[in-house]
């Protein structure tokens, strides 16, 4: 059981713990790979989760053994955000994993400062399509941090909610994000998969267990 009275701030991850976008990450990414004639497959994907976009590129090209030009990865990594985009329509508030909702609203209700800190540019609008986007006081912006597992985007979190982080609680789902949270100093919850639990101080397999 997970004591979050203890801290002044609460701070999640997005994709794997809020909601699971990581089906939709993998069909873009697949048709991305397709084109170039490079194998791409689900375990493959989980490589992915918590890597930023640009990275995640780069991981699809050397599976590929394949070079190409800076611009021309761009491209191909803005290509692949159009697509990702369009499936990210048909996500709902229905998409908001178990427990999620009532936890943020129990968090809530006790003064507990709510915060993101995902890898993903796309957090705003998949926020705004759960209908989330008023439970949290800040979202960090990834574009000036160093990817995870640097801890920068829950440093950036902790300044935003204008909290210490040694008195922040945090949620991941990658193995990347949890060397992210206890490099920030933070207390480090892992959520879903239990081979997690290696790198955290505590887990959960599903917020119903907060519930
Ligand atoms: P985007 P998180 C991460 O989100 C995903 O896990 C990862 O698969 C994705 O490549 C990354 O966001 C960047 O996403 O292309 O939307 O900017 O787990 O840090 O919330
Ligand atoms: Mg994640």
């Amino acid at each position: 059981m997970i004591d979050s009275s203890a801290y002044s701030a609460a701070i999640f991850d997005l994709d794997g713990v809020i909601t699971d976008t990581a089906p939709l990450h993998f069909q873009a990414w697949k048709a991305t790979a397709d084109k170039l004639g490079i194998e791409f497959n689900h375990a493959d994907n989980e490589q992915l989760k918590g890597v930023d976009r640009m990275a995640s590129m780069e991981f699809i090209l050397k599976l590929g053994n394949r070079k190409v030009s800076d611009p021309e990865k761009i491209a191909l990594a803005d290509e692949k955000n159009s697509y990702y985009r369009q499936l990210l329509q048909q996500l709902t508030s229905k998409d908001v994993l178990p427990g999620v909702r009532t936890y943020l609203q129990n968090l809530r209700a006790q003064g507990i400062k709510i915060g993101l800190a995902s890898a993903s540019r796309n957090a705003p609008d998949i926020l705004h399509a759960l209908q989330l986007t008023d439970s949290f006081d800040h979202i960090a912006n990834p574009s000036l941090a160093r990817s995870k597992p640097a801890p920068d985007i829950f440093l950036y979190a902790a300044y935003g909610l204008g909290v210490h982080p040694e008195n922040c609680i945090a949620f991941e789902d990658a193995v990347a994000g949890l060397k992210a949270i206890k490099a920030a100093g933070m207390f480090a919850v892992s959520v879903g998969d239990s081979t997690l639990e290696a790198h955290s101080d505590s887990h959960l397999n599903s917020f119903i267990e907060c519930c």
